[in-house]
């Protein structure tokens, strides 16, 4: 080890908080192995070797976006080929063939679609709720949120309390990309501000909905920029503490419009995963995407700071628009074996980290 990696391995040992130089000085290693020792000892005395996972399904309502962000293969126009948009109860059927499997979330995200009101938003999640009243709904990105305030004249924290009465437990973390506007600018200029994000998620927290967290890696942002980034969820979480996990998710470049820029290797992902445990020492869960990052990657990440495998997914929609080559679900039994035969204790969770059972 050189004497800045030594000296922040003292830091981390000592507990003490990384800062932003520092995070900028650990992409610039290139010793994976320390990098990953260094976040193993902070995940291990976070959550030991517990790794959790959960028993979910995705549904995505529409892929019909007004916002065709330069990174997404995923939205299309109304008339485009491929263009869909499901009824309340296309989304209850969805969750009704999911039962056998047990699963305990319904993860609902959405695009921008340019005519719905909020109101099928909220008759999707009552419909859910009334069906399905044991399985938590976490549905509905920073950046959904922000577009049914602009569409409906309400406030955030209308729309949220709105959802949450009608049975909203949760929001995932996507829509974060980078939570810079000079980058927001170039490649998703018609959606949330990095404020807005932020904001939405503050006032999730103030009303006890927790919150997921992520960051898109790998297009054309810096270094600076992903350090930036974390510390600006460290900033939130420091707040409020509503934020349950922060999920780090690989840029895949096929079918966008930046189909130039090359998918980042394994040892990249790698790197993204340690750092973010060493930077985000106040958020306890890393959650490690598989559908995005790979089965082989996914597992792998659990030995470098990762300790959440998500999850059973059943049908993934976005990052197989942009050419994801993993499998679109994956059966629990899988999930389990995966964590075991990697040297982990396989726990089941709820939405909230819950544990269901132990392995
Ligand atoms: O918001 C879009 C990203 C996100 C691409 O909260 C892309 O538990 C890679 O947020 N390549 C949706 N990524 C997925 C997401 C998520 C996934 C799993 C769990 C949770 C959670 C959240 O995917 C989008 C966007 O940031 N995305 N296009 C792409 N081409």
């Amino acid at each position: 080890m050189d004497k800045k990696l030594t000296e922040i391995k003292e830091k981390v040992d000592a507990g003490e908080r990384l800062s932003r130089e520092d995070g900028i000085y650990l992409f610039s290693v290139n010793d994976l192995l320390s990098l990953g020792e260094m976040a193993q000892s902070v995940r291990n005395r976070k959550t030991g070797r517990d790794v959790y996972f959960n028993v979910n399904r995705h549904i995505n309502l529409t892929n019909i976006c007004m916002s065709r962000c330069k990174f997404c293969a995923f939205g299309r126009d109304k008339d485009d080929p491929g263009a869909y948009c499901m009824t309340v109860e296309d989304a209850v059927r969805l969750g009704r063939e999911a039962l056998p499997m047990n699963i305990t979330e319904l993860h609902v995200v959405s695009a921008l679609h340019p005519d719905l009101p909020f109101q099928y938003y909220v008759d999707v999640v009552k419909a859910l709720r009334q069906n399905f009243p044991g399985i938590h709904i976490q549905g509905f990105t920073a950046v959904e949120i922000q577009y049914f305030a602009d569409i409906s004249g309400r406030s955030v924290q209308e729309v949220l309390q709105e959802l949450k009465d009608a049975g909203l437990g949760s929001l995932p973390g996507g829509g974060a990309e980078i939570l810079k506007d000079h980058l927001r600018n170039i490649t998703c200029p018609r959606k949330a501000s990095s404020q807005q994000w932020l904001d939405v998620h503050r006032t999730a927290h103030q009303l006890g909905l927790p919150t997921n967290t992520t960051m898109l890696y790998g297009h054309i942002e810096s270094v600076e920029d992903r350090v930036d980034h974390m510390l600006t969820l460290r900033e939130l979480q420091d707040e409020t503490g509503g934020i349950q996990s922060f999920i780090p998710l690989p840029f895949h470049p096929e079918n966008t419009k930046l189909s130039h820029i090359p998918r980042v290797t394994a040892v990249e992902d790698l790197k993204v995963i340690s750092i973010s445990r060493l930077m985000l020492d106040n958020v306890d869960h890393i959650k490690a995407f598989w559908i995005m990052l790979s089965i082989g990657v996914a597992q792998i990440s659990l030995a470098f700071g990762a300790n959440d495998l998500d999850g059973t997914v059943v049908e993934e929609k976005i990052t197989h628009a942009a050419g994801a080559t993993t499998d679109v679900g994956i059966p629990k039994s899988d999930l389990i074996q995966l964590i075991r035969s990697a040297g982990y204790t396989p726990v089941e969770r709820d939405t909230v980290y819950n544990v269901i059972k132990r392995y």
